[in-house]
C-alpha cells in the first residue's frame, strides 16, 4: 500500500496536531526525503495504533487516546453524526484547523 503524502507550509503547522501531517495526501507528487518518509510512517504507524480495534475509523475514545489535541473537535468533524472519525473526516478537520492557525 502507497500513500502519497504531499507537504505544504500549512501541513507543517498542522504537525502540531499530531496526525495532520500523515493526513494532508494529495494527488500532487510529493518531494521527499527519506527523513521526511520515516517520519510520516511513523505518524502513519501512531494512527494505526490508535485505531484500537481496527475497523478504519476514530471513535471518540480512540481520538481522545491517540490524539488527545483532536479531541476537542471531535463533535465539529464528526460531519455526518455517526460518532466515529473517518480518515476523511479526520483529514477535512486538519485542514480546517490548518485556516485556523495561518
Ligand atoms: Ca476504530
Ligand atoms: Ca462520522
Amino acid at each position: 500500500m502507497t500513500i502519497r503524502i504531499h507537504i505544504t507550509p500549512v501541513a507543517i503547522g498542522l504537525a502540531a496536531l499530531g496526525v495532520a501531517a500523515l493526513l494532508a495526501t494529495s494527488a500532487a507528487a510529493a518531494q521527499s526525503g527519506d527523513a521526511r518518509q520515516q517520519r510520516l510512517q511513523a505518524l502513519q504507524e501512531r494512527m494505526a495504533a490508535a485505531d484500537t480495534d481496527g475497523d478504519g475509523a476514530y471513535s471518540r475514545a480512540e481520538v481522545e487516546a491517540g490524539f488527545p489535541r483532536m479531541a476537542e473537535h471531535f463533535d465539529q468533524a464528526d460531519t455526518d453524526g455517526d460518532g466515529l472519525l473517518t480518515r476523511e473526516e479526520l483529514r477535512a478537520l486538519a485542514q480546517a484547523a490548518g485556516r485556523r492557525m495561518r
